[in-house]
């Protein structure tokens, strides 16, 4: 499980989507939040995906297909301050037509800083994932930042964020330094085999 990782696409419009029909586990979640660092400290690869400290690192949707299995697919991440109108509402619109376009989503995972409360926008990202039945998780990223007792609070907070979710099944602390959650992930990741 989780032997090969290759990055097969980047996407700039839904028409460059892979045409191939495998389930597609997304990761969406605001600039900087940790999303492409998360995918390459669960595959082990550090050269598999960009990261930056700067925030809009990835600006395309960028297809990694685990074994020969699923893809994992890392999305432009939103809520950079300094991102023009226009790339704004680029962003929103290839993020509202792929999530309605896709057929093939079959989970997602919305990452949240685990210091910041979730914004308008991660609202907004997340009623759209319920309008479209997606199922979720909640990643609380860099959770090495914070203490013990910090965690329990932030994922108290999501309870009000998604109150559906379960704390201790849906909401997962990751941490690329101390890989905190790696094995949750893997968890959830291994219906795809
Ligand atoms: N301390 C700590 N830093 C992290 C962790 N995960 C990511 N970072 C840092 O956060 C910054 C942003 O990481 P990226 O993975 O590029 O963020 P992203 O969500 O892909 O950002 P965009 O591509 O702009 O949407 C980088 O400087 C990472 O080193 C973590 O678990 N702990
Ligand atoms: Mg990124």
């Amino acid at each position: 499980m989780f032997n090969k990782q290759t990055l097969i696409t980047t996407a700039f419009s839904l028409k460059d989507l892979p045409k191939r029909n495998l389930p597609e586990v997304i990761l969406c979640g605001r600039s900087n939040v940790g999303k492409s660092s998360l995918i390459n400290s669960f595959f082990n690869n550090s050269k598999l995906a960009k990261t930056s400290s700067t925030p809009g690192k990835t600006r395309s949707i960028n297809y990694y297909l685990i074994d020969d299995n699923f893809y994992i697919v890392d999305l432009p991440g939103y809520g950079y301050a300094k991102t023009s109108l226009k790339e704004r509402a680029y962003w929103g619109n290839l993020m509202f037509d792929y999530l309605a376009a896709s057929k093939n989503i079959s989970f997602a995972f919305q990452l949240i800083d685990s210091r910041h409360k979730p914004t308008s926008l991660d609202v907004e990202l997340k009623k759209l994932l319920e309008f479209h039945s997606i199922n979720y998780k909640i990643i609380l990223t860099k959770a090495d930042k914070l203490n013990q007792s910090e965690l329990a609070k932030a994922k108290n907070g999501i309870k009000d964020y998604a109150p559906q979710l379960s704390i201790n099944e849906d909401i997962v602390l990751y941490s690329t330094l101390k890989s905190t959650g790696s094995k949750e992930l893997a968890n959830i990741l291994k219906m795809f085999y």
